[in-house]
């Protein structure tokens, strides 16, 4: 069979909500009220990328991501496609973790740990379907030989890691990255990626955007959510590329900071844990914010 995004889509949707997978099991939920939780909501967006699309070449620049990077073609020798996959979380996650910005949210750390189990299931179901049409697939993140490394280990002001799902999704066309450093699809920024690579020609997503903030309205409301300031207005180093008009407002990320309270919730509720108010009670949790005429 030869695929495109949407009859990946339609599949990993099927799989998604078959059955009571997408739901906060009675036996792993942090209290009562969450069993039954569902973790993500319809629809799944799926974007297609080339694996021979300049970015990717890009994305190994110290000012993108950094040396640790692998191109696809490292992943899969003769790669030819990323699929980038995004499932958005249920209102019911972003309304739990919107109560109090103080306080960690059982709900949003299901969400996390709970939904990335879900998620990874989800990455698994296209790696088999692209197996069966006898592509050879590979999932980075769930890869033996997946990691990244923090400022505070390099010393550079922002992570580095072998490969990063955003930076697919944005080259995959499902949207482009906000303030906060979050990537901001068409259904918003709450919610996970995984990406599969292939040697499996599928027709590319097309990009309708051209910088890489475009979907952020700058109204800075995910700064005003942090609870550590982690997110802040600053000078912007200049080898990094940002378009001129992005540079008038942009804020960059104390990623150490932000990495650092998400620990602490783990200490708190262990194994699970997770923080995320920067992508709720803001413009762009759900949907492409709209910018005011
Ligand atoms: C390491 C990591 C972390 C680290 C560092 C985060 C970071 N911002 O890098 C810590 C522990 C702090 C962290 C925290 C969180 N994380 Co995290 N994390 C990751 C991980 C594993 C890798 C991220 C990575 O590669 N960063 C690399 C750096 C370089 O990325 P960057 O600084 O954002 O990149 C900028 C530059 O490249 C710049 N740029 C400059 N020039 C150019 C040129 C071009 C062409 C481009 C494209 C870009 C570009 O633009 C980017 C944006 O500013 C991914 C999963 C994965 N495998 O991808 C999840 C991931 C990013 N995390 C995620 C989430 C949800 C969280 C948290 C909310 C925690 C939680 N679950 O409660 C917070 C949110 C923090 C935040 N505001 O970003 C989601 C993000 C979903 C989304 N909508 O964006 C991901 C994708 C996990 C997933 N599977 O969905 N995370
Ligand atoms: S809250 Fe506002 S500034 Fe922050 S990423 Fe979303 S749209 Fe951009
Ligand atoms: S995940 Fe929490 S600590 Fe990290 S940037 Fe977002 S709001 Fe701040």
């Amino acid at each position: 069979m030869q695929h495109n995004a949407e009859s990946l889509r339609k599949i990993a949707e099927e799989f998604l909500f078959e059955g009571d997978r997408n739901a906060v099991g009675a036996a792993d939920a942090l209290s009562e009220e969450y069993a039954g939780m569902p973790i993500f909501r319809t629809p799944v967006l799926v974007g297609i990328s080339s694996a021979s699309d300049p970015l990717y070449r890009r994305l190994g620049d110290e000012s993108v991501i950094g040396g640790l990077y692998r191109h696809p073609s490292v992943w899969v020798s003769d790669a030819k496609s990323v699929i980038s996959v995004f499932l958005p979380f249920s209102d019911a996650v972003c309304k739990d973790n919107s109560k109090d910005i103080n306080t960690f949210s059982y709900g949003w750390m299901h969400a996390r740990n709970e939904g990335q189990n879900l998620l990874n299931a989800v990455g698994i179901r296209v790696k088999e379907e692209i197996e069966s049409c006898g592509g050879v697939a590979v999932i980075p993140s769930l890869d033996g030989s997946f990691r990244y490394v923090l400022p505070k280990t390099t010393g550079k002001p922002h992570a580095d890691s072998v490969w990063s799902d955003r930076h697919a999704a944005y080259i995959s066309g499902l949207g482009t990255f906000g303030l906060s450093t979050c990537l901001i699809t068409k259904e918003g920024t709450a919610g996970r990626f995984i990406s599969i690579v292939t040697d499996l020609k599928i027709e590319p997503t097309p990009r309708d955007y051209v910088g890489i903030y475009e979907y952020c309205i700058k109204c800075g409301r995910c700064i005003k959510n942090c609870p550590v300031n982690a997110i802040y207005k600053t000078a912007i180093s200049k080898d990094r590329d940002i378009a001129d008009d992005d540079l008038k407002n942009i804020s960059l990320k104390d990623i150490q900071k932000c990495s650092d309270y998400v620990d602490l919730s783990e200490e708190m509720y262990y194994p699970r844990y997770g923080c995320g108010k920067c992508q709720v009670n803001v413009p762009c949790m759900n949907k492409r914010p709209k910018r005011r005429s």
